[in-house]
């Protein structure tokens, strides 16, 4: 059974075996999660993506889809960079976000990873409302059938670890 905890706080300063980034196409860095990763995780991580597209994921990474490369100086082994849906409200893109923590899992069984830290995916820039965020995140991990055996969410102010803790109850 996957044990699901949360915390509070930065997940750049998390240990664990694999921290989740929420990242975009390019995989070449943003803001929020992914702009902190890459910050403190050093250069590389940014070069491990850069020869991913140069590579097989020469037109990016699709959104829901998962890819791990190095930690870098982060106290991890690996990053697992993810791709949330932008948040819409005429489309209904939960499928995406669903995807993304699962196909995160499946990354992280491949490589043996026994503890991963999310953070809230999509509900920073890309604008899903955090409840429904939470809910999804929650739910997906809950029926993904994985070896991992803790799944930290690491959220970053009260209100997302409120909406978590709501969702986990
Ligand atoms: N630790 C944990 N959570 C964080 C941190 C942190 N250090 N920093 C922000 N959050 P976002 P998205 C929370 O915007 O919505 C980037 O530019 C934040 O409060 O990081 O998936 C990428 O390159 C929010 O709840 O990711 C993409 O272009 C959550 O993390 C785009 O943003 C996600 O916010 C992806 O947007």
């Amino acid at each position: 059974m996957t044990r699901i905890t949360l915390v509070q706080g930065d997940i750049t300063r998390q240990s664990v075996d694999a921290i989740v980034n929420a990242a975009n196409s390019s995989l070449l860095g943003g803001g929020g999660v992914d702009g902190a990763i890459h910050r403190r995780g050093g250069p590389a991580i940014l070069a491990e993506c850069r020869k991913l597209r140069a590579g097989h994921l020469g037109r990016g990474l699709p959104t829901g889809q998962a890819v791990a490369t190095t930690a870098g100086e982060l106290d991890a082994r690996w990053v697992i960079h993810t791709v949330g849906p932008v948040y819409s409200q005429s489309l209904d893109r939960s499928e995406l976000l669903v995807s993304c923590y699962r196909e995160s899992l499946r990354r992280a069984d491949e490589l043996g990873a026994r503890t991963v830290a999310f953070p809230a995916i999509s509900t920073g820039v890309y604008g899903w409302p955090m409840d429904d965020g939470a809910r999804i995140a929650v739910a997906t991990v809950r029926e993904t059938d994985t070896a991992v055996e803790e799944v930290r969410f690491v959220l970053f102010d009260e209100r997302a670890y409120e909406a978590f803790t709501s969702a986990l109850t």
